[in-house]
């Protein structure tokens, strides 16, 4: 048998089964106004890294302004989106993500947040007076699901029964926190084809919506895919990299992709949940128990930034920086 040493990200989708699977009910779905949601975020994290939210606050008008936006914005013509790119890594993209070669089919802008709000340095294109209604529907709603981001992060660490209740919602709320906010538009692609390659979140914490087109799979802990159903009024909520070495490996950085749709255009919002550059991530000892091992050794937030751009999209970031076991250990 030959065994492509890296196949390409189209390869990869037609070796492993795109179909949904048969299971798309494993998607947990969290009502955040339930007296036990704390133990039941506790629960998806560590059996997927993945859940919905529900009853979540956030006004429906919110996210239809900023899914307006966006769409006037992807419906210009090529040349005028361009001048907002290449991404360097803001700004805009189209089918390139990354600096190392992967490809979708997909459409995007990358922007970074500064507190809660776009950072103009990252957008320079939204300092003009015709971006304005753009601009607040992007300011408007990040300032929203940063709260729901960090509202949801307390309730891990309630969940977990580890104090202080903001040892993780602390991280992605400080001033010098690094913070993306992505648009995707995923144009229908008349073969099934891969929007955006599987990959799995550096940050702490990813928030997704989007229309009511789906396309967005998980892989559970068997290999298999399955479909998050998708639910405009709902928040998926993603574990990244960097909660799963503060966890110690108790929840899990959820690999996803998104497949495209025939027929119809996905749009969808993302808001990244990282911490500040020179953060010390590691294991939390409140996090673990008596005796149990460390998975991975410290290292700041901005080494494993750099570490992940030098890497292609699918790949195992994280494996790095684990800890050699004590055995291992060359004295
Ligand atoms: C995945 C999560 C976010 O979309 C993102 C992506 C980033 C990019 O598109 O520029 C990365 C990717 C993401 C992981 C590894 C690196 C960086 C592309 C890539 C190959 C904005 C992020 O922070 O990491």
């Amino acid at each position: 048998m030959v065994v492509l040493a890296n196949p390409p990200i189209d390869q990869i989708s037609l070796l492993k089964s795109s179909k949904p699977g048969p299971c798309s009910s494993v998607i947990p779905v969290i009502n955040l106004s339930d007296s036990g949601a704390a133990e039941a975020i506790v629960k998806a994290c560590e059996e997927l890294g993945f859940f919905k939210v529900t009853n979540h606050g956030i006004p429906m008008e919110l996210m239809g302004r900023l899914e307006e936006e966006a769409g006037r914005f992807f419906s210009l013509p090529q040349a005028e989106k361009e001048r907002s790119g290449p991404p360097n890594p803001f700004g805009y993209g189209n089918k390139r993500i990354g600096p190392n070669g992967d490809i979708g089919w997909l459409e995007y802008l990358l922007f970074a947040i500064k507190s809660s709000s776009i950072s103009q340095a990252s957008a320079a294109f939204l300092a003009e007076p015709s971006s304005r209604s753009f601009r607040s529907a992007l300011n408007d709603y990040i300032a929203a699901v940063r709260r729901l981001a960090s509202e949801v992060l307390e309730l891990m660490a309630e969940g977990l029964g580890i104090q202080p209740r903001n040892i993780f919602s602390k991280l992605v709320i400080d001033d010098e926190s690094d913070q993306i906010f992505r648009l995707n538009h995923y144009p229908p692609c008349p073969l099934s084809s891969t929007g955006f390659g599987e990959h799995t979140d550096p940050q702490i914490i990813s928030v997704l919506r989007s229309n009511s087109v789906s396309g967005l799979q998980i892989a559970l802990r068997d290999g298999r895919w399955v479909s998050a159903p998708s639910d405009p009024e709902s928040f998926f909520i993603n574990i990244g990299d960097s909660m799963q070495v503060l966890t110690n490996g108790r929840f899990r950085s959820v690999r996803h992709r998104v497949m495209t749709n025939g027929m119809r255009s996905r749009a969808s919002m993302i808001y990244f949940g990282g911490p500040p550059i020179a953060e010390r991530i590691a294991p939390l000892p409140q996090v673990m128990g008596e005796g149990e091992q460390r998975l991975y050794r410290e290292f700041t937030w901005g080494e494993y930034k750099r570490a992940a751009y030098k890497l292609r999209l699918g790949e195992n970031r994280l494996a790095q920086f684990e800890d050699q076991q004590e055995g291992e250990r060359v004295l």
